[in-house]
């Protein structure tokens, strides 16, 4: 059986919602964050050295990071199903999405995230909050933000040529864009190309079935 090892309101989403789409029975164990710091609990570090979230265990095997999970459990239960075929151009683009996800979309958003939360942090005496607050908003004006809009852009372009990611039909590709897609939500401003594209896959029934085993999903801002 397979364990998701599901941090609240986090990637493993996409796991959950993989795994809803393939049909394959998986057993969820919750994991709840540190109300003030909102990093998971060192729980995880028990089943992975990083603690981080997603991480899944099938028999003897435990695998991390989103998109080799995604990789992994589209070849091991797939059937050829969520992934276009090898050689084609779409598999092509299917590859590309798939790291990007991770590798070039999620870093500026997690770097907003970060900068727009820096002067609160408790550790930051109060007398540098100031300070801290300016070089945060310089940070996010200057660079993230210009950056932010660039993917969007890129994003919204890739969307005009066909409704999915890596054609015209949902695969993993669009499984690993929901994240950045869902995060610049919340840090950007989306096309609307961009919002009905979130419309469309959160209306998909084994979306919705993740939603229920996954529990509330509300991404950090
Ligand atoms: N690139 C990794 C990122 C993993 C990651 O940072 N997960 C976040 C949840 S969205 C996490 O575990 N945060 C809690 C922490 O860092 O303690 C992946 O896609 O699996």
């Amino acid at each position: 059986m397979i364990v998701v090892h599901h941090l609240a309101a986090s990637r493993s989403q996409r796991v959950l919602w993989l795994l809803e789409e393939l049909g394959v029975p998986y057993e969820v164990k919750r994991y709840e964050r540190n109300p003030k710091t909102m990093l998971a609990p060192p729980e995880l570090r028990a089943v992975h050295p990083l603690g981080k979230s997603p991480v899944i265990t099938d028999g003897d095997k435990t695998i991390a990071e989103t998109g080799a999970i995604v990789d992994y459990l589209i070849a091991a239960y797939g059937a050829g199903r969520l992934i276009p075929a090898p050689g084609t151009p779409d598999r092509l683009r299917y590859d590309y999405w798939t790291h990007y996800a991770e590798g070039s979309a999620m870093p500026p958003l997690v770097m907003k995230l970060i900068f727009g939360h820096l002067a609160d942090s408790p550790q930051m005496p109060f007398f540098i909050k100031p300070v801290a607050r300016m070089i945060s908003k310089a940070v996010i004006q200057s660079y993230l933000d210009p950056q932010i809009k660039t993917h969007i852009a890129f994003w919204d372009a890739e969307l005009a040529k066909s409704p999915f990611f890596a054609g015209a039909d949902l695969t993993g590709a669009d499984i690993m864009m929901s994240f950045p897609v869902g995060a610049a939500a919340g840090r950007g401003t989306l096309t609307d190309r961009l919002q009905a594209f979130l419309t469309t896959i959160h209306a998909r029934p084994a979306y919705q079935a993740a939603l229920k085993t996954g529990g509330p999903y509300k991404l950090l801002s």
